[in-house]
């Protein structure tokens, strides 16, 4: 980890409205400092609830160097484990998800409940008790269909996101949905620079032809939209609105998550090459098919796609100081039926293809970061807002934790 010192001294190098100093992006100890005291202490997006749809499906997730568990138990409730026997420490799942009636330990057979009891070890004595040997819980939250942990023992306070999470997503009901498709991709890309690369649509025209279909790349429609403006966007969220869907730009007051919902293109309705529905079942109660799309981000780990048609999640994992991994879920209605209402390539095809441009994008944006010649260059006033709201989280988030920690220490 770079000593807090090292650390506060490049935050304060950040020329502002600028891409950050090379460190922040290829440097193991700026990595590690980013792992301590973001990935290990924020609210993480883990899945999709619907990616556990029964008692004892289970995801298992790699955060750093901790290995988590996350399952549905008998009693549907969703909880997190570490990924850790009590007995000399195996992994106990090794796959990135899948079902069992109980947790067995591979190596000697230990046996959890799916609340992480220990039912079942052989011959360990009259003294054993397995009470005592449950595994390790990690915080969870299920909320709105999406399921996040947090590794931290005082976890941050998600209050008022669950309750603007109960408006905005709620029309969606993503909760009932069903997985019908998943992507996991690596980026040789530093997580920082495959979230600020989402977080602008500068790089759209040039880079996305099969999403530029449908996505608007206009950034006049996703700002927040001052009062008196009128746009397309505006016309949209209130329409929107008047309809019941709760759609107005509203972000958090700390800036670590958003809501926006924004029309597509023209006529278009859902990401598709036609811009029509890729399925014939609306999610939830949204009441038309031209209700745009919610965009929903949490930083640091993921943004989400609302549509009538379909839920897309995707979820961010930092493996190492330039590789990430991608994760893209997509969700429909639990009744669709696939080849009768919706053709799984149909519906995944817009944001596959949008997934590699942007990985090949993330990749060259390293190459070109790694090189001595690198040097912070400024955003567009226009089109990289965005890229600089998370930048600007990102630095005030790791000066206070790094401040805090220093307050902490001199006690
Ligand atoms: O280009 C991207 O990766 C996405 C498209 C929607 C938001 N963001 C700009
Ligand atoms: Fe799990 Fe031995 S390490 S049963
Ligand atoms: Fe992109």
């Amino acid at each position: 980890m770079m000593p807090n010192t090292d650390l506060l001294s490049l935050l304060d190098a950040r020329r502002p409205l600028h891409s950050l100093p090379q460190p922040f992006y290829n440097d193991p100890e700026v990595y590690q400092s980013d792992l301590a005291h973001i990935w290990y202490r924020e609210w993480i997006f883990a899945a999709a609830s619907a990616e556990l749809p029964k008692a004892g499906s289970y995801v298992t997730v790699q955060l750093g160097v901790y290995s988590v568990i996350i399952v549905r138990g008998a009693d549907k409730v969703i909880r997190a484990f570490h990924n850790s026997c009590r007995h000399r420490g195996s992994r106990i799942c090794t796959a990135h998800s899948g079902t069992a009636p109980k947790l067995v330990c591979p190596y000697h057979q230990w046996t959890y409940e799916l609340d992480g009891r220990l039912l079942w070890a052989r011959d360990m004595g009259p003294d054993f008790n397995p009470a005592d040997h449950g595994l390790g819980a990690v915080q969870c939250r299920e909320f709105q269909g999406m399921v996040y942990i947090c590794l931290a023992n005082q976890a941050p306070d998600i209050s008022l996101l669950e309750a603007k999470a109960a408006e905005y997503m709620a029309p969606h009901d993503t909760a009932s949905l069903k997985v019908a498709h998943q992507s996991r991709i690596v980026e040789q890309g530093n997580w920082k620079l495959v979230m600020e690369n989402n977080r602008e649509c500068y790089h759209c025209s040039s880079n996305h032809p099969e999403l530029c279909v449908t996505f608007p790349d206009d950034p006049n429609l996703i700002l927040a939209a001052d009062d008196g403006v009128e746009n397309i966007g505006t016309r949209h969220i209130e329409r929107c609105e008047a309809a019941g869907l709760p759609s107005k730009y509203l972000i958090d007051p700390q800036e670590q998550w958003r809501f926006v919902r924004v029309p597509f293109v023209g006529e278009a309705v859902s990401y598709t090459m036609d811009g029509k529905p890729a399925c014939a079942r609306r999610v939830g109660m949204v009441p038309f098919n031209d209700a745009g799309a919610l965009l929903y981000f949490h930083y640091p780990n993921s943004w989400n796609h609302f549509l009538s048609d379909k839920v897309i999640t995707f979820r961010m994992m930092p493996v190492g100081p330039q590789e990430t991994e991608v994760t893209t879920t997509w969700l429909v209605h639990k009744d669709a039926v696939e080849g009768v209402d919706y053709d799984v390539e149909r519906l995944t095809k817009v944001w596959i293809a949008t997934n590699d441009e942007d990985r090949r994008i993330v990749e060259e944006n390293q190459r070109g970061v790694n090189t001595p010649g690198y040097r912070p260059g400024p955003y567009s006033p226009v089109h990289e807002l965005g890229v600089n709201q998370f930048v600007d989280w990102y630095c005030n988030r790791m000066r206070d934790r790094l401040t805090g920690q220093a307050a902490i220490a001199a006690e």
